[in-house]
């Protein structure tokens, strides 16, 4: 090896480890490996130009390069191994987690009110002798309309009230098609209610798409409207808590002979007249009636032996009453806010 040679090896290895020291990132180690043991690299470089020389001289300066080699390598790895560290531990700094920290706090949850609603009426008609029927929320034109006896030209079919499906299905507009099939399935006496969800093309501050109802249905032998009345009257005074004046007054439902919608006395102004009844002192609450003969017939029961009644009512009406909420889609909001007052 030439006086050069190990001149520009000891040059080499003081501009190495200059650089290791100088490495502040392990990015900058990256570039130095290559910079000096990489394919083009100084070291590499200098390790080519042993094969020119006499074997006596290669072995010499094939030494010393190679301690070189060694030194550098280990400074490198060094240096890494301490740059590792360190990023180690600033992202542990980072990401560090104060147990003593107290926790968030958990809230516990809550039925939806209109859950609570329903369970409320379906326990009250229990405590009455009543079963709790349920059906499917896709039905057919039969079971919906026209063992209702609901004709082809009522508004109730109409395209803008019914949601349909290509098939001719549709999304059941009232619970009755449940009182048909299970009138269909049981012979009398029966006496049940069904509640569950109805959907009608409708959306304001007092209709959404899909809402809530539960109708009744009572069928025996010498079933009359006083019986209506009477469990009606008791129902309204049990949900609402209190005494209660009712009132029925004359109406028409295709599927009831004679129909009546029922009032009850204000529950905001005990009939005095305010803003909730529009200075009436009455509040719709239900529709209801003797079922028509013709109903009676479509599902076989003999209406010259039977006779019946029914009511439906709104669970989100009765839930807006019972809680003073005046907007119903606020029911449909999920506005944890108006939730929570629930508890
Ligand atoms: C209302 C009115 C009503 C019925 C529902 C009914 C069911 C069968 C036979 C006869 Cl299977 N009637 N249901 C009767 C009268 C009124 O609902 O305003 N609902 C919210």
């Amino acid at each position: 090896m030439t006086d050069e040679s190990t001149n520009d090896l000891e040059t080499l290895a003081a501009r190495a480890r200059e650089s290791v020291d100088a490495c502040t990132s392990l990015a900058a180690i990256e570039e130095l490996k290559v910079e000096f043991f990489g394919k083009k690299g100084a070291i590499t470089a200098l390790l080519k130009t042993l094969g020119s020389l006499a074997p006596d001289a290669r072995r010499e300066a094939g030494a010393r390069v190679n301690a070189v080699r060694d030194e550098i390598g280990a400074l490198v790895a060094a240096r890494q191994a301490e740059l590792d560290r360190e990023e180690l531990e600033r992202r542990l700094a980072a990401g560090r987690v104060d147990v003593t920290q107290p926790g968030r706090g958990q809230q516990p949850g809550g039925l939806h009110p209109i859950t609570r609603v329903r369970r409320r009426i379906e326990s009250l008609f229990r405590n009455a002798g009543f079963s709790v029927e349920e059906g499917p929320e896709v039905e057919d034109d039969w079971h919906n309309f026209e063992a209702l006896n609901i004709p082809a030209n009522h508004p109730a079919r109409a395209m803008h009230d019914t949601f349909y499906f290509p098939d001719g299905r549709l999304l059941r507009t009232h619970t009755s098609p449940v009182q048909v099939r299970a009138m269909l399935r049981d012979k009398p006496p029966l006496r049940m209610i069904m509640p569950g969800r109805v959907y009608r093309c409708d959306s304001d501050m007092t209709h959404t798409p899909m809402f809530h109802q539960v109708e009744g249905l009572v069928v025996d032998e010498g079933v009359s409207f006083a019986h209506l009345k009477s469990v009606l009257h008791h129902f309204v005074e049990r949900f609402f808590e209190r005494r209660l004046g009712i009132r029925f007054r004359p109406s028409y439902f295709p599927f009831t002979e004679p129909s009546a919608e029922v009032d009850i006395e204000c529950v905001f102004c005990s009939g005095k007249g305010c803003r909730v009844c529009k200075g009436t002192g009455w509040l719709e609450v239900a529709g209801c009636g003797m079922v028509h003969p013709n109903v009676l017939g479509n599902v076989g029961i003999d209406p010259e032996r039977y006779t019946g009644y029914a009511f439906g009512m709104g669970i989100e009406r009765l839930a807006m009453l019972r809680y003073n909420v005046n907007d119903i889609r606020m029911y449909f909001d999920n506005d944890l806010r108006f939730l929570r007052q629930f508890g």
